[in-house]
């Protein structure tokens, strides 16, 4: 079931956003770590485009719920296979939409389970921790690819570094474990 969430609109220019308060949740994280698929999850929808070709989303994707909540869908990060000619346009974009929107309520910064916290994750959550520090949420996505102890043992490690030493609300998700989604679906809806 669709609970009525809507595909909005897609912004290449800070000057197109909608002009409102609705809050708005931001998806960001590395190319392919699996923004599109968790809002799909939560939307229960499948509006968000998913895709196995890293890059896919190239604009800030914007759904809305019943004028209640927006979920924005951000290009990953660390996919060096674009032009850099129309990178920097939508560097430029998403730098301005973190620095000035105030719409924003939260922001989840997804990390894949199996490849752990990178350099280029804390460049971005040092930047992020300048203008929305107590917005952030680390999800820690696909732990269903987790096979073996170990791989399960590092993701407690991440989980810890989240907690003590980053200062940050975290949750473990998979698109494949239900109730994981309806975990962090609740904490979502709760924080309007
Ligand atoms: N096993 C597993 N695969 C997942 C999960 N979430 C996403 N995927 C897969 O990961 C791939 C990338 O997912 P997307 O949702 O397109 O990732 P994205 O972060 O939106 O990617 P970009 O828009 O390119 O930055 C797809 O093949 C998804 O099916 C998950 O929880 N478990
Ligand atoms: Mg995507």
């Amino acid at each position: 079931m669709n609970e009525s969430w809507k595909f909005l609109t897609e912004i290449h220019d800070f000057r197109d956003l909608p002009k409102d308060g609705i809050p708005e949740i931001v998806f960001w994280g590395r190319s392919n770590v699996g923004k599109s698929s968790l809002i799909n999850s939560i939307t229960k929808s499948k509006l968000a485009r998913t895709s196995k070709t890293p890059g896919r989303t190239r604009s800030l994707i914007f759904f809305e719920i019943k004028k209640k909540m927006r979920f924005v869908d951000f290009p990953g990060y660390g996919f060096s296979f674009i032009p850099k000619k129309n990178e920097s346009k939508l560097d430029n974009l998403i730098d301005q939409y973190v620095r000035k929107r105030k719409n924003i309520i939260m922001l989840l910064l997804l990390i894949d389970s199996l490849h752990g916290i990178k350099d280029i994750d804390n460049l971005i959550l040092n930047r992020l921790n300048l203008y929305l520090e107590n917005k952030i949420l680390l999800i820690f996505t696909k732990k269903d690819r987790l096979k073996n102890n170990a791989q399960k043992e590092l993701l407690k490690k991440y989980n810890e570094v989240a907690d003590k030493k980053l200062n940050k609300k975290f949750f473990n998700t998979s698109i494949k474990e239900a109730n994981t989604i309806i975990l962090l679906k609740k904490f979502l809806m709760h924080s309007l």
